[in-house]
Parts: C-alpha cells; structure tokens; sequence
C-alpha cells in the first residue's frame, strides 16, 4: 500500500484514507493506493469502504502538475470505475474542497457524506480542461442535465447545503469526517442497503445540444473548454455509459493538448507564484488592525470598503465634515452591493458603517492606526503636503502608503522622515471589486513594511503584484504603450469600432476604446497633457484626434459620449458620428493616407506593443518576473485568462517571429518600436519568458 492512502479496517469496514498534502491531490501514488485499497478491502473480507481525506481537504483534483507529463495508469477514469464496480459498499466522507477528479471519486462511490463546511465543485474549465474522469457522465444522471451543465460550464463551488439539495451529497453531517464516515457506512450495513452505481441510473432526457453549445461557446467569449464540456453531456444522454466515457476521454485529450489549457494554468500557478518573493522570505509583516484612509472619492471609498470587508476598522479622514459624510454615502452604498448580494447581513452593516468607520476631518484622528492610504488628487504638491503631515501624526512604525497610479515614490518618500515606512498601494477602480493590487516598492522601503503590504493584500482578498518605481509602475506603463499602438493605427487607416471588435474577438471583455469611454477620456487627455509638459521626444508620432474629442466635452460613459454615444440603460455605445471627421482631418492635417488593416494585423501590433513594453518592464526589474507582468494585465486589465497572459502568450505564438515583425514595423517608425532587449536577448539564446519564470522562481 501507498502511504499516499493509509488502509485500516474498523469492523467490518475497511478504511481509505488520503495522505498527500497540501491538498490530497490525485497523484500517481493515490490513484494506485485507491486500486490497491479497494482490491485489499475486497480479498480481506470487509463489506464497506470507507474514503476520505486526511488534513484539510478531501481530494481536490487531479494533480495538475502532472499536466502535460505523459499520462500513467491508473487513469483516473478508470480509477473511479474501479472503485464504482466493488461489490463493496463504497462511501465517501468529504471535508474541505472536493473539486474536478476529487468530485468524480465521490461520485464513483456509492454514496456520499459530508461535514457542513464542505464544497464540491467541477472547476475543470477554470484551468482549461474539462472533468475527465466520468464528471459529465455520472452528475448528469444524478442532477438532470440543466443543473450538470450550469456545475460543470460555471466550475464554480458548490456549499455542501446545496449539494445535498441538488442530489449530490446524501448526508451532511457535523463531525470528523472519518467519525461521520464511519457511522454512515455502519448504519447503511445495518439496514442492508445495496450498493448504488450512478453508471447504472438512467441517462436524463437530451436537450438542444447544439444551441446549448453555441450559447456557452458565446458566453466563454473564445474559451473552448465550457462548449466542449457540453458535449460530453451531450454524450451522457445520447451513448451508452461506457460509449459516453470514451466520448468524455477524446475531449477531454483534446482540451488537455490545448494552448488555452497551457494558458490557464499558467494562470493558475503564476497566481499563487507572485506572492512568493524571495526578499519577503521569513519576513513578518507588521500589526494590521486599523487602517486610515485619505480621501473619500471613488478610490478612497473602494479601498475604505475593502477595508472594512475584511474586518479592518477604518478611519475616514476628508477636508470638510460635508466631504467625509459624502464618502460614507458612498462606502455605504458599495456595502449595500454586498448587502443586497447576501454576503452582508444588515447587522453587521450596520456594525461596519457605525462602528468600524469612524470619519474624521481632522489628521490627529490617524494618530493610532497602522497603516494610511492617501488617495487624494494625483499632484506631486498635494501629496508631499499629505505625507509631511502623516510624517508628522501617525505613531511611529506606521505605515504611509499613496494609491498614486504613476506618481514616484521615492520623491514622496524623500518629504518625509520616515521613509523606510513609506511604499505604493495601487488599487484599481472599483477598488472594492477590482481584484489587483500593485505593491509599489520604493528604493528606502523596509522589507517588512512590503510584506505588510501584501498581507494587507492578502486580507483585502486582493491579488498582490510587487512592482518598482516608474512611471505607471507595471500595468499602466504597458497599458500606455499598446494604446498608443493602437492610437497610431487609428492615424494609419483603422478605426476605433474595428480596433475594439479585432480585440473583443481576441478575447477581451471590451476593447481600449470602449474601457477608455467607461474610465473617462478626460484621464488619457490629462495624462497626454501632463507627458506633453514633460517634454515629449520629438521621434514620437502625436495625434490631436483625442484632445479634441475632450474639448468638445465627449468624456465618454461619463458625459454619455465619446468614442460611443451611450443610451441610457444601454452598456453598449454606438459608435459616435463626430469622431471619425476628427480622426480624418488629424490625418489630413499630418498628410497621411489612411490603409486598411486586416483584424489580425490588428491583434498582433497591438499585442507586440504590449509584450515589448512588458519585456521592458522585466528586464528593467519593475517587475520580478514575467509572470508578474502577466497577472497584472490578468487581473487589472481584463486580459483573456485562457491566453494565460501577454507573455505566456507571447511564448506560445513564438518570440522570434514577434522580434522579426517588430524589426519590420521599426523600418517605419524606429522610435516606437524599438525592441526591448531582453526581447533581443531570449531570442538570440533561443529562450523564453516561461524560462525566465524558472530561473527567478
Ligand atoms: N494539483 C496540484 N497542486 C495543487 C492542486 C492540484 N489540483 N490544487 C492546489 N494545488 C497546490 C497549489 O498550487 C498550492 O501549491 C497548494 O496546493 C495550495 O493551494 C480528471 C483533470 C484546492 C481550493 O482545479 O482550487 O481534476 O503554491 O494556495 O487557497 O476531471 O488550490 O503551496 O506550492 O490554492 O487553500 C481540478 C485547484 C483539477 C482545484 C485550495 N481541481 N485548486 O485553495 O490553497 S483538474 C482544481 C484550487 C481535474 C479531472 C481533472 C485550490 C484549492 P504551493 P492554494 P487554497
């Protein structure tokens, strides 16, 4: 026997238990002590199994660090046959996270019991893939295809209330699940219960598969694997069980050889990489108990919200008394949005907003807390005025943070006494919803003063990035870079509707032009003014196009138009009538002859800008690694998860043609696409960033 799965007989039942931490994934050595304990269980005589697992969780998928490694038997599928064919009563007790493969053992046994806390789940399409081991066969016999499909196409998790609603849990018991295992599998014993394949059951009624598969393929905005996961539903109805598993294992191999299961689980391993920082190793982060916020606008308000979420208590401080009860309106009405969705009961908003939050006018009140976020106005002036007060207020190890977008830290840091204490928090608007959290490390910030920062992170349920100092840190430095791509291209012949539609059918959510009308076009216009005032380098192509949209007031979403002419109650625009004569006598006026681009033309300037840009940023250590660039423009900027990033991405359609082409587009404007050179360095050593991924891991 495996030690990966303990055997032990209690009576006469015989019990599986899991041994693989951290979260009892079905590796080589389980699935083989799975086989192993059931066949042991069968020669010794017991006449029930019982399976669970050990530690914090039921078995909770496949091992998904195998993937891409030639398979080894004992397959899963086969290992959940196997365990379904025992003559044996077969119960399984699930605790913690019983998800994909973990699910589908359960669902190989005969009956199923679990602790309350419990949550099972199919979240195969969530790394690329689908169930492949009877999860579209065996749910839909037991939940009806409607419920099979919403499970398997949402991967979401699943309370074990409501899978024993649904069918899927027989018993949800308090208890150990070895104690709750045990008395189920004692009782069914005693009353003689048989055992129950769900392979047996009758396959449901088939629906309109195809409509069904369109309508997901449309709602996966170019993922394949939820549309595909419907057709091994389809399978389940139509095909005999075993001609349905063998229907559920080619598409499931299908998806296994996919870039976009490639790119999710880039994803999913690089999400819980880019907190792993080696300088935050053994480092302790500071007490986080209250938090003050500065500023009580639209971020401040998020970030206070955020706060207050995660059982902070928060101290609001604005100008005036009229100011701050304004932003406890709006910190109000963001915990209303949790409150109307359940996750708040009116108690404890009313805690939240009484207790917890304390407003204040007054910069003695941030005497006590731990750490202070400013988010008032981005102008250099106003923030060393803030800081040099904080400096002055808050006890001492506080921690002063700024929420500036692109401001220098440093330069904040220097008007202080303190500036070991002092580091960027960049949350992303809405701030109580945007998931990104960038941890802007300034060259005095003390080690334990960023560790804090991604625990607060951690708290805020954010997804930290650590970034250096620059101009837009990393996202909004790349961001700038493939607009600007996208601006020549408007100059060049193409238009904002076709650059949007190329890039939504890319896979983003919205194009830059529509997220540019939802953010504000008078933010692009402030930023271009303030570049300009800078000094911008002559070599750079400039367009007029954008400022005069602003000047004839078209803010987009804000003002009901911009680049889109927005009805009310409409998300959608429809394109503007006055911007396409501004693009055209922009044109005329730089004497350019506009040329058409195809879509995929589109695409790949657009993402050759932003990967450029990103290998800037990595190779000038703003960010650690090129994972960190990716979890970035995955999290911030609604980059397509499945494409697992723009430098997974970038990996996958190959470095050198990237290079080639950029080496090309430079015979006409040299200045913009000037190669980054550690793009020029990974191509000529014939490397990539996953390479790079490895060797700062
Ligand atoms: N395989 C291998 N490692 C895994 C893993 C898995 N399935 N799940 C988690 N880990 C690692 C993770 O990388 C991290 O490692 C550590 O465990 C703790 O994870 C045929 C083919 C279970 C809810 O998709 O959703 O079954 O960073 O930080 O927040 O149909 O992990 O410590 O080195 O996330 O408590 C289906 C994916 C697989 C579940 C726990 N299952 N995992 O969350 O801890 S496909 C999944 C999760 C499949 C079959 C198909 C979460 C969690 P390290 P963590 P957590």
């Amino acid at each position: 026997m495996s030690e990966a799965i303990g055997y032990e007989r209690v009576g006469d039942i015989a019990i599986l238990a899991a041994n693989n931490p951290p979260v009892n994934a079905l590796g080589h050595d389980v699935r083989n002590g799975l086989v192993d304990g059931i066949a042991r269980a069968e020669a010794d005589g017991a006449k029930a199994v019982l399976i669970y697992g050990e530690g914090k969780t039921y078995f909770a998928g496949a091992d998904i660090r195998e993937f891409g490694k030639p398979p080894t038997q004992p397959f899963l599928p086969d290992v959940c046959t196997r365990i379904e064919a025992s003559p044996l009563i077969v119960v399984s007790a699930l605790h913690g996270t019983a998800l994909g493969g973990g699910l589908e053992i359960a669902l190989g046994s005969h009956f199923r019991i679990a602790v309350p806390t419990a949550r099972v789940g199919l979240p195969e399409v969530l790394i690329g893939v689908m169930p492949g081991a009877g999860g579209t066969q065996r749910l839909p016999r037991l939940v009806g295809v409607d419920v099979a499909v919403d499970v398997i196409t949402s991967g979401r998790q699943i309370g074990a209330k409501e899978a024993l609603a649904m069918g899927v849990l027989d018993r949800v018991v308090e208890g150990t699940p070895r104690e709750i295992g045990l008395a189920y599998a004692q009782e069914l014993l005693d009353s003689g219960a048989e055992r129950r394949a769900i392979s047996e059951m009758p396959a449901p009624e088939a629906v309109d598969f195809d409509a069904l598969y369109n309508m997901v393929l449309q709602k996966g905005r170019g993922q394949i694997a939820p549309a595909l996961a419907v057709r091994g539903v389809q399978a389940c109805c139509e095909l005999p069980f075993e001609e349905g598993m063998k229907r559920e294992r080619e598409l499931f191999m299908e998806l296994m050889a996919s870039d976009q299961r490639q790119g999710m689980i880039h994803a999913f391993f690089s999400e819980r990489a880019v907190g792993k920082l080696p300088e935050l190793k053994g480092v302790a982060p500071r007490n986080l108990n209250a938090v003050g916020v500065i500023g009580g606008g639209t971020m401040g308000a998020g970030i206070a919200t955020a706060a207050l979420l995660s059982g902070l208590s928060v101290v609001m401080l604005e100008m005036t008394a009229e100011a701050a009860e304004a932003a406890r309106g709006r910190i109000e009405s963001n915990l209303g949005g949790a409150l109307k969705r359940g996750k708040l009961s009116q108690a404890q908003f009313e805690d939240l907003t009484t207790k917890a939050l304390t407003l204040a006018t007054d910069y003695a009140a941030l005497g006590d807390v731990d750490l202070v976020i400013e988010a008032v106005f981005e102008d250099m002036g106003v923030k060393k005025q803030v800081f040099t007060q904080l400096d002055a207020v808050c006890k001492p190890g506080a921690i002063l943070a700024s929420n500036t977008s692109y401001l220098d830290i440093n330069e904040i840091a220097a008007c202080t006494k303190r500036p070991a204490d002092v580091i960027g928090l960049h949350f992303f608007s809405p701030a109580h919803v945007m998931k990104l959290l960038e941890v802007v490390v300034a060259d005095k910030t003390a080690a334990d003063v960023v560790a804090t920062g991604f625990a607060l992170g951690n708290r805020l349920k954010k997804t930290s990035v650590r970034a250096g100092v620059c101009d837009g840190f990393i996202g909004n430095r790349i961001l700038s870079t493939y607009r600007t791509c996208a601006d020549h291209m408007i100059l060049d012949g193409a238009t904002p509707y076709q650059i949007d539609k190329a890039l939504t059918d890319f896979g983003f959510a919205m194009g830059p032009y529509a997220v540019a009308d939802l953010a504000g076009l008078d933010i692009g216009w402030a930023v271009r003014k303030r570049k300009r005032a800078e000094g911008v380098d002559p070599r750079a192509r400039d367009f007029t196009y954008a400022d005069k949209l602003c000047e004839d007031g078209h803010f987009g979403q804000k003002t009901g138009t911009g680049y889109y002419v927005y009805q009310a109650g409409k998300r959608a625009g429809v394109p503007n009538p006055d911007v396409m004569p501004l693009i055209e006598a922009d044109r005329a006026a730089q004497g350019l002859t506009p040329r058409d681009f195809s879509d995929d033309e589109i695409v790949r300037r657009y993402m050759a800008a932003m990967v450029n840009e990103a290998a800037k940023v990595v190779g000038e250590g703003i960010a650690r690694r090129p994972l960190d660039v990716d979890v970035t423009l995955l999290y911030g900027y609604g980059f397509p998860r499945y494409r697992g990033g723009p430098l997974k991405w970038a990996d996958m359609v190959g470095l050198p043609g990237l290079l080639s082409d950029m080496q090309d587009w430079a015979k006409e404007d040299g200045y913009f696409w000037q190669p980054a050179p550690l793009l020029e360095e990974l191509v000529a050593e014939g490397r990539t960033f996953d390479d790079l991924n490895k060797e700062t891991a």
